[in-house]
């Protein structure tokens, strides 16, 4: 069994990144079978519940209220539309349902509704999942007790290249708010974001960063940059797609029993690239054809493609969840779901 190490160096992390592609794919997914199935990808679904106009200024992000990316911007959506939105992912067998806010952090007023929102996704049955910004101890305490499962922050880049991407928090913000979510026992999601520009270096640093906390993260979103017209980045050329399966191959290496998702980018993967990142480690995807503001491919696609490789979709993202089997899976119907009632929530690669 490969080891749970907090001690990673960063030239250890460059040596990695520099194997021949081969020989880091053949490690990465040795890694990955100590750990998990290999023909198992976890999915979850994503809701925008607070959409623009945001006061930080994130170059990558369209919701930044610093860029002006023609979006159309929405306060806080009602908790009803949430959960009307919560129970067709439900119907479409999602076990989690993750909100994301455009927020620097959640406001006082907003928390109430915030909370409910938890409380409405639970009560139907479903894994709850945010993304609010910073928190405090009070926030974050209040969102534990109303059964939030998993918390979304990303460190999104290495220390020495974050002040190029974001001058409005800080790196150590950061830290704090990851810190504050584990200590309230809820599950931590936490990755970044490549294609920004930075050199090898900082794909290293972000990876060192989460590895070296003091527990990994239970799931790693690594994000391709999507480039949004208007926002700093959207001339940014694109990284190398071999460079990309790389950085998922490490992040599997450094972190053995996370779930690493394929998280933003996937729009403009081609298939022969997605199934390269499944082979080196990548078990987690977004399901469904928007993200919080940018497209993702449809999730018949997905379907489709989880059919030629055999793999079976499952709605969860946690090491955790994967042992205990218990979670289930998206609706396949359109790609051949099996036919009795508890493996009928799980997409049947064989039967196909
Ligand atoms: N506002 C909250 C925050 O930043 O903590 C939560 C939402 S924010 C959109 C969540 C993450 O989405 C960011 O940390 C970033 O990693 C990712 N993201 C945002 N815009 C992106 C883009 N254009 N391409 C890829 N990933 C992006
Ligand atoms: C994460 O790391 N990626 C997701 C999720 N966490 C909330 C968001 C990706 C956003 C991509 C740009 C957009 O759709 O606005
Ligand atoms: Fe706001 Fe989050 Fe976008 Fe940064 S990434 S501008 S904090 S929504």
């Amino acid at each position: 069994m490969s080891d749970i190490r907090h001690d990673w160096q960063r030239d250890e992390i460059l040596a990695l990144f520099q194997l021949p592609f081969n020989d880091l794919l053949f490690q990465a997914h040795s890694v990955h079978r100590e750990h998990f199935d290999p023909n198992q990808v976890q999915v979850s679904t994503l809701l925008s519940i607070k959409t623009g106009a945001c006061p930080e200024d994130c170059k990558y992000c369209p919701q930044s209220g610093h860029y002006n990316t023609e979006l159309e911007k929405e306060k806080l959506l009602e908790v009803e539309k949430v959960l009307e939105e919560a129970r067709k992912a439900k119907n479409s067998g999602a076990s989690r349902f993750c909100m994301g806010a455009a927020w620097r952090h959640p406001s006082e007023k907003d928390m109430p509704y915030v909370l409910e929102m938890i409380r409405g996704v639970k009560a139907l049955g479903l894994e709850s999942c945010m993304t609010l910004g910073m928190l405090t101890a009070e926030q974050t305490a209040a969102l534990a007790e109303a059964g939030l499962d998993y918390y979304n922050h990303n460190l999104d880049t290495s220390p020495e290249f974050y002040n190029d991407i974001i001058t409005t928090r800080t790196y150590a913000d950061r830290l704090e708010t990851l810190a504050l979510v584990r200590d309230a026992g809820m599950k931590v999601c936490s990755g970044g974001i490549v294609g920004m520009g930075e050199a090898q270096s900082d794909r290293a640093g972000l990876l060192q960063a989460l590895a070296n906390l003091p527990v990994h993260p239970d799931s790693v979103p690594i994000n391709n940059l999507v480039r949004v017209e208007g926002t700093p980045l959207e001339n940014e050329e694109p990284l190398d797609p071999f460079e990309f399966i790389r950085t998922i191959a490490v992040a599997r290496i450094l972190m053995p029993a996370s779930v690493v998702r394929l998280s933003a980018g996937r729009e403009e993967m081609n298939e022969q690239m997605q199934a390269l990142a499944y082979f080196a480690g990548a078990n987690s995807i977004f399901y469904g054809d928007k993200l919080l503001t940018t497209p993702n491919p449809a999730a018949s696609r997905d379907m489709q493609l989880f059919a030629r490789l055999g793999i079976n979709g499952k709605a969860s993202c946690s090491a955790a969840d994967v042992a205990a089997g218990g979670i289930a899976a998206v609706d396949a119907a359109s790609a051949g779901a099996t036919g009795d009632s508890k493996q009928k929530l799980y997409y049947n690669a064989a039967a196909s």
